[in-house]
């Protein structure tokens, strides 16, 4: 008797390629160019979605690593100005809420290769056609998954490519530990940011309105992060709740005693 050729659908525990994902990257691309032109230079949208592709279509997604993400970040690449780079880690909404009110911070989501990403999912199968939107891999199924090494070598570059005074917001309403060893912010791209070129590390810890207070400049993780900068010779400095993040958690919860500045 004849062996079934049973075609072996993958099922990764993660969410799918994110549907129309080729339209939602080339059109982002082209809105991307059209707001920052001409100060990042040339890009050619087509092409960038062929690099894109060429890293993760038929691929096996468990082995996609972030050097192969090179030929895309050369193509994205643009200069970032110094002294307004902001980083994060678990304030993925409020930072980015903020950067919206005060436009001239930048957040890896701001520059061009963020940017495109930013919020989507993607990876590949081996069989046709070369993309599963069904699910792909968790980070905890696979680490060199398309996504991960993806923001890996992004925060990498970004964390490279930033100058003078930088900023992170840190959550301090975390149950756990505000900033952990294993945060890309940490892991990532504290080891790459450059002595010669970033010169002060301005931390801010920000509860939620209404708390838990659970976390602030003196924890325990915050201080160890302090030690890591201090011992690059970076300088450094916290601040727990700042004024302006403050400031604009209120608009939301005008009300709440905590947002009551005077009375
Ligand atoms: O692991 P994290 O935070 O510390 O990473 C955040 C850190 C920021 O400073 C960014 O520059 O690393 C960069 N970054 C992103 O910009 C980004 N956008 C979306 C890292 N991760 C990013 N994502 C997704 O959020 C991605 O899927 C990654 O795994 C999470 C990490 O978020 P986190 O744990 O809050």
């Amino acid at each position: 008797s004849n062996l079934l050729a049973v075609e072996v659908e993958e099922h990764w525990k993660g969410g799918g390629t994110t549907r129309n994902l080729q339209e939602i990257i080339v059109g982002r691309c082209y809105d991307y160019v059209r707001a920052a032109s001409p100060w990042i230079g040339e890009k050619n949208c087509a092409h960038i979605w062929e690099e894109f592709q060429n890293v993760f279509v038929y691929k096996n997604p468990c082995s996609v690593m972030k050097e192969d993400y090179q030929r895309l970040m050369d193509l994205t690449s643009h200069p970032i100005p110094c002294n307004k780079s902001m980083f994060w880690s678990k304030t993925n909404d409020l930072v980015h809420q903020y950067t919206k009110a005060s436009p001239d911070f930048v957040t890896l989501e701001n520059t061009m290769l963020g940017y495109l990403a930013d919020g989507l999912t993607w990876c590949g199968k081996l069989s046709s056609p070369g993309i599963n939107h069904q699910s792909c891999p968790s980070w905890r199924e696979c680490e060199d998954n398309p996504v991960s090494s993806f923001w890996k070598i992004a925060s990498e570059s970004f964390a490279k490519a930033s100058c003078g005074v930088v900023q992170v917001m840190l959550n301090g309403s975390l149950s756990g530990v505000s900033i952990s060893k294993n945060s890309l912010f940490r892991s990532v791209e504290v080891p790459h940011f450059n002595p010669n070129k970033i010169s002060e590390v301005r931390v801010w810890v920000i509860d939620d309105v209404g708390g838990p207070d659970s976390e602030s400049c003196d924890s325990q993780s915050v201080m160890e992060l302090e030690n890591e900068l201090k011992e690059r010779n970076f300088k450094y400095s916290c601040f727990d709740n700042y004024r302006p993040v403050r400031l604009l958690q209120c608009v939301r919860n005008p009300d709440h005693a905590e947002c009551k500045f005077c009375s």
